[in-house]
């Protein structure tokens, strides 16, 4: 897969670069890195969004570049990373047409295999662990590159602690750290940041906690979620793990248009991949969502109830 990704570059001048909506630290750091990658074998590149990066990332090297507008450009191939599908990218998806080719690279088990070059490996914590292999066929690594890899393992991984984390995901990162990498540096930039205002909010959401009969499932349901520089999605979920046997953790979170936003995540057994999918939606096995239409209530009822199946007395793995 690498010679044909490299060959793919070679033959082309001029790319588009994109990721995911709703951007975090894997979207972010996967595009920063290969943009640099490619500016570094001369090419033209465009990196271009649906939304605006959250300020928590603007630390990151070249963020200035990306851009959530362009004119009536068209490219010789688009690299889509992190992302399932190409409905993620957003606005993006009209302009990913026009190129001539696609090189889709992820570690999504929902991916869909959208590209002419499909390059997905859902066993890799992020996609900016797959990105350092790259790097490595190419020997091609700078401190820029480093912190922009680092960035996306350390936010894809729950700082080192979710499942996905493994001894690969250590060596990386040691490697990375040559390049003069402060982990506590990128801690207090990206997650030391929530005003007290967004506390008292989550403080409201911890204190509404749902559980089913057997304490497997634990879920919040909010009418109105806040907007936030910070994403609170992640804090509240930090702290729902910190609750003893329970699976699975769920965000109900009701939308404009009779829409629910749902997030799901699990800790050791249920796919929720699987459950997303089964809604909808898509994306790891122990972290995934969707949005569905519905009632808060009635969405809820049906969800919870359909992971049931999937924790209710039984200890095999699903
Ligand atoms: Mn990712």
């Amino acid at each position: 897969m690498f010679k044909k990704i490299i060959e793919r570059i070679s033959e082309s001048k001029s790319f588009i670069i994109t990721a995911h909506m709703n951007l975090e630290g894997d979207a972010l750091g996967s595009e920063l890195a290969m943009y640099a990658i490619l500016r570094k074998m001369g090419k033209k590149v465009v990196v271009f969004n649906n939304d605006p990066t959250p300020h928590i990332y603007s630390f990151l090297p070249n963020v200035k570049v990306i851009k959530n507008d362009i004119g009536n450009q068209s490219f010789d191939t688009a690299i889509v990373l992190d992302c399932s599908d190409p409905y993620r990218t957003g606005k993006v998806k009209d302009y990913l047409g026009r190129a001539k080719h696609i090189i889709n690279i992820d570690h999504h088990i929902s991916n869909t295999q959208f590209g002419d070059l499909n390059w997905v490996e859902p066993t890799q914590s992020s996609t900016c662990q797959m990105l350092y292999k790259f790097c490595e066929k190419l020997k091609i690594m700078d401190k820029k590159i480093a912190l922009c890899l680092y960035t996306g393992i350390f936010t894809d991984t729950g700082k080192f602690t979710y499942s996905n984390t493994n001894k690969d995901t250590h060596r990386i990162v040691s490697n990375l750290m040559k390049f003069n990498i402060s982990p506590n540096t990128v801690f207090e930039k990206i997650n030391s940041l929530c005003m007290p205002h967004d506390l008292e909010f989550i403080g409201k959401l911890i204190a509404s906690l749902k559980f089913d009969q057997n304490r497997k499932i634990c879920w919040i349901s909010i009418e109105k979620w806040i907007e936030s520089e910070y994403d609170l999605t992640e804090v509240v979920f930090s702290i729902m793990r910190l609750l003893k046997d329970v699976e699975v953790l769920l965000l109900f979170k009701r939308l404009d248009g009779n829409k629910v936003r749902i997030n799901f995540r699990s800790r050791s057994f249920v796919d929720v991949n699987r459950v997303a999918k089964f809604f909808g939606g898509g994306g790891h096995k122990r972290a995934s969502g969707t949005t569905v239409n519905g009632s808060l209530e009635n969405v809820e009822k049906k969800v919870v109830s359909f992971i049931k199946k999937y924790t209710n007395g039984s200890k095999k793995k699903r």
